[in-house]
């Protein structure tokens, strides 16, 4: 039998894994989750369709997310974390003892019960002390926020569906309003290849540019994500991501990861010259016919 997930990367192009089965699928309020076993990629859950993660490379989103933010501010003590009821970022997070509190902002409660079953590598610290979680909207639950927080993460799906607020300028002004003076906001933030995807890019990048006076782009390579190249945002209030990287104090504290390091960190910031200019100028170079 020959059995294949299949994600549509543009209306052109799809992506397939091998499957030996589907272990979950339901349709719920906000979304469609559906959990496959797979032969080169572990487990793999997709919401809507598009991956969110698979066991085999769900480390290299999870340490971009968390280390990159963690080791240029190093007292970051209380965190907000929009999305990932996968626990893939929390589980990070708990890593530092000096993080007092977390707020794991959750739209879909199943998202977390699935992962809870299928993924228990990926949710080890979703029981952890310092950890709250709200299932409710991250745009609603940031609203009533001020000067709360040293860092938030915003670990959303794409921008359409129940993420699509998450993309919004004033969803980035009340991150703003909820940091704390030299808090650090870092989201997910497409990739630059396909054209709708970059569009959406340029669009985060642009809006989030307009609120932040620090805003910078840094990649990674994620196999399962559209086109495998996959960008993230670093945005703050002051804070520089590569001057104040603090590299001796990171590499003290032992964390062992095996996609972050801080040679890495200074180089992920460096983008190839068509996204540097994309950034720029907003414009997307589209040679479909
Ligand atoms: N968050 C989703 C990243 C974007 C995926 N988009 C896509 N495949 N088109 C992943 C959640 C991990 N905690």
């Amino acid at each position: 039998m020959d059995l294949w997930f299949t994600e549509n990367h543009s209306d052109s192009v799809r992506f397939s894994i091998r499957v030996d089965k589907q272990l979950y699928s339901e349709q719920i309020e906000y979304q469609r989750i559906d959990v496959f076993q797979s032969l080169e990629f572990g487990r793999l859950l997709a919401l809507d369709g598009y991956v969110m993660i698979t066991q085999k490379d769900e480390f290299i989103y999870h340490d971009m997310i968390v280390h990159v933010p963690m080791a240029v501010k190093k007292d970051i003590k209380n965190v907000l974390v929009i999305g990932a009821g996968d626990g893939g970022t929390v589980r990070e997070l708990c890593r530092y003892s000096t993080i007092e509190h977390i707020d794991l902002v959750e739209i879909d409660k199943k998202v977390v019960e699935v992962c809870e079953e299928y993924f228990p590598e990926m949710t080890v610290s979703m029981h952890d002390p310092r950890l709250d979680i709200h299932f409710t909207d991250g745009l609603r639950f940031v609203r009533r926020k001020q000067g709360e927080y040293d860092l938030i993460i915003v670990d959303s799906t794409d921008p359409f569906g129940p993420g699509e607020g998450l993309f919004t300028m004033e969803f980035y002004g009340n991150c703003y309003k909820a940091l704390k003076e030299h808090g650090v906001l870092v989201n997910q933030h497409e990739s630059p290849f396909y054209v709708n995807d970059a569009k959406a890019m340029c669009r985060a990048h642009e809006r989030i540019k307009s609120v932040f006076p620090v805003c910078a782009v840094y990649q990674a390579h994620i196999p399962t994500y559209a086109s495998g190249h996959w960008l993230f945002g670093f945005a703050s209030k002051g804070l520089d991501p590569i001057k104040d990287l603090d590299e001796q104090h990171w590499n003290s504290l032992g964390i062992k990861t095996r996609y972050y390091n801080t040679e890495l960190h200074k180089g992920c910031f460096a983008l190839p010259s068509y996204v540097k200019e994309m950034l720029e100028t907003g414009e997307v170079l589209d040679v479909r016919r």
